[in-house]
């Protein structure tokens, strides 16, 4: 085989495996990421324990029981993560749980390692940065205070109980050193929960202006219709699908009879009333599947998706009879009635939508010469 055809395969092992180990989904993994990142930090820590009992001389019966529940617990809780138990709390990564395992057995480790417990002190650290990017400011200072008690507790037994080795003056040097390190753990731990806070804001923010663009890019500003540009993405994308699946589509051009009148009689305000409610009763002709766009002025393009042209009729017909009975807009309680001419033509394989357009705009053009307030097809 050739050396390279092996890569690709080797990568979809990869993620085969990352997905058996991890799961497929994206929020999951991260949680079980992270508690696997923190086994490994309790196994690293395992290992460096065992080193400073040798040197110590720690009983081994201790030694296998804090190795036991500190190893046993991260695993438990990796395990409650990754078979979905977790999901019914909040803190569904376990994230505090975790924390206080291990700054439960951080303390144990400070009473069991006699001269070398000042080694305990880094890894505390990591432990409630871990915290910091995953709680609330105000669970970290709770898990902060945790730390500062227990320590504080067995800092005070081991000086009474191996007063040689657990030096009292050192042990109180030790305590206030964490004392002076928490308040400042929790302050970053704000500082950075307003930051998360901040990127998420701006992401909704991001996302809200970004389907406003879209509608924007999209709309008629004044009826809410699709707008020229959108439907002449749409009519493409009909004519494509129509390729794929020999299915013919209509179109129709429909244009406001006379609507200079309307502009000149009344004003460009109920002008635009007008066009407002013709945008708003026109689609009640119509199938939900049919789409009506503005495409310019008192102009507009139907387009009927997978529609003969004999039952497109019936729709175009069903709206101009519609419109030409229902009153648009009203002066000094006197109805405006408006009627509409259309052009209609089918898609002809092979053709260019802007050649169906014009046989359309074509067809309406007769519409009007013939009298308007009528459908002609091309
Ligand atoms: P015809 O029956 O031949 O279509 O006659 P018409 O008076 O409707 O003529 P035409 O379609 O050429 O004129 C369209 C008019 O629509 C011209 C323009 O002033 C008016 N118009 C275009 N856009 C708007 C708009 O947004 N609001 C208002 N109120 N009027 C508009
Ligand atoms: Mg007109």
């Amino acid at each position: 085989m050739h050396p390279e055809a092996s890569f690709p395969r080797l990568g979809a092992l990869w993620q085969r495996l990352g997905d058996a180990l991890f799961t497929s989904d994206a929020v999951q993994r991260i949680r079980l990421q992270q508690s696997a990142l923190a086994l490994a930090l309790m196994l690293a820590s395992v290992l460096v324990f065992f080193y400073a009992a040798q040197v110590v001389g720690t009983p081994s019966t201790s030694v296998w029981l804090w190795t036991g529940l500190s190893l046993g617990g991260m695993a438990a809780m990796l395990a409650a993560i990754r078979s979905g138990w977790s999901a019914r709390f909040d803190d569904a990564a376990l994230t505090l749980p975790q924390m206080v395992l291990a700054i439960s057995s951080g303390a144990a480790a400070y009473a069991l390692t006699g001269p070398l417990r000042g080694a305990v002190f880094p890894v505390l650290m990591v432990v409630l940065i871990f915290g910091m990017f995953q709680l609330r400011p105000r669970v970290v200072a709770g898990a902060g205070l945790y730390t500062l008690a227990l320590f504080g507790a067995v800092m005070w037994w081991k000086s009474v109980d191996e007063p040689a080795i657990y030096l009292a003056d050192v042990e109180l040097g030790h305590f206030l050193m964490l004392a002076a390190t928490l308040p400042a753990m929790s302050l970053l731990a704000t500082r950075l929960a307003r930051l998360r806070d901040r990127s998420r804001r701006q992401r909704v923010e991001l996302a809200q202006a970004l389907s406003r663009i879209q509608e924007l890019a999209t709309r008629d500003e004044l009826t809410g219709l699709v707008n020229r540009r959108h439907m002449a993405t749409l009519l493409e994308q009909e004519r494509q699908r129509g390729v794929r699946s020999g299915r013919p589509f209509a179109v129709a051009m429909v244009d406001i009879d006379h609507f200079k009148a309307v502009n000149d009689q009344h004003g460009h305000a109920i002008g635009d009333e007008v066009l407002r409610n013709f945008a708003r009763q026109a689609p009640l002709a119509l199938r939900s599947s049919d789409i009506i766009s503005r495409w310019g002025g008192d102009e507009f393009v139907l387009l009927m998706p997978e529609a003969s042209l004999a039952s497109a009729r019936t729709g175009i017909e069903r709206l101009r009879g519609r419109i030409a009975a229902t009153p648009l807009a009203h002066v000094s309680g006197v109805p405006i009635r408006i009627t509409v001419a259309a052009g209609m033509s089918e898609h002809i394989a092979g053709e260019a939508v802007t050649q169906t357009l014009e046989r359309a705009d074509r067809a309406l053009f007769d519409a009007k010469a013939q009298g308007r307030n009528r459908t002609v097809i091309a």
